[in-house]
């Protein structure tokens, strides 16, 4: 398998936690990429320039970070990362989505706040801080649990990415019960292995 990746991608990141945890990392060539570039190899699999995208070993190229990381899901014997069914799987799930929500809002604001500022940009901005603040907050109040799934992969992906790119606003004064679990599911080496740097 080919994964065109950026190290700095909490997305690819997520694939990267479920292809440890799954033993699948010696399988798949790592492929530093830079989606912005729209280089012709990563067009040529993803139209939408994005990473991460893997290629199978059949040739498939599948996209985005929800499926990837199904995929790997299913290849190999390890504990399923998700649930097949019942209240585990929509738990999941729900969680996979409140992670990726944190990011998609702070990956937007990032590119925002490096531009110069302008009229309608401060409240769009604004309006993407909120909806994090307000998923901490309900993740405060209920913290996924210490099993690994796709949700708590997920969860745990998003915290790495506010501590990398947003530092100088800490999540964790406010949020202590989250980031007691953040500190004790990082320890899990597919987490560790895979923190953001540079
Ligand atoms: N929903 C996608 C998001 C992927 C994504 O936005 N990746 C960023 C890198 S962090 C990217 O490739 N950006 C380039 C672009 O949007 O043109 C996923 O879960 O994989």
């Amino acid at each position: 398998m080919k994964l065109f990746y950026s190290p700095t991608s909490p997305y690819a990141r997520k694939v990267l936690v479920c292809a440890i945890t799954r033993g699948l990392e010696s399988r798949i060539e790592k492929l530093p990429t830079n989606p912005n570039a729209s280089p012709h190899e990563l067009l040529h699999y993803n139209p939408l320039s994005k990473v991460p995208c893997l290629v199978t070993d059949d040739g498939l190229a599948l996209f985005d970070s929800p499926v990837i990381c199904e995929y790997l899901d299913s290849r190999g014997d390890a504990l399923p990362l998700f649930p097949a069914h019942g209240p585990a799987r929509w738990r999941a799930l729900k969680w996979q989505a409140m992670g990726d929500g944190i990011l998609d809002a702070s990956v937007q604001r990032r590119w925002e706040m490096l531009k110069p500022a302008e009229e309608g940009r401060a409240a769009w901005i604004a309006r993407q801080k909120a909806a994090v603040d307000r998923t901490l907050e309900a993740l405060e109040a209920e913290p996924p649990h210490r099993m690994l799934d796709i949700g708590s992969i997920t969860i745990a992906c998003a915290l790495g990415y506010l501590d990398f790119r947003f530092a100088v606003q800490p999540w964790r004064p406010e949020h202590p019960k989250l980031a007691a679990w953040c500190a004790a599911f990082g320890e899990n080496p597919g987490i560790a292995l895979t923190v953001p740097t540079g």
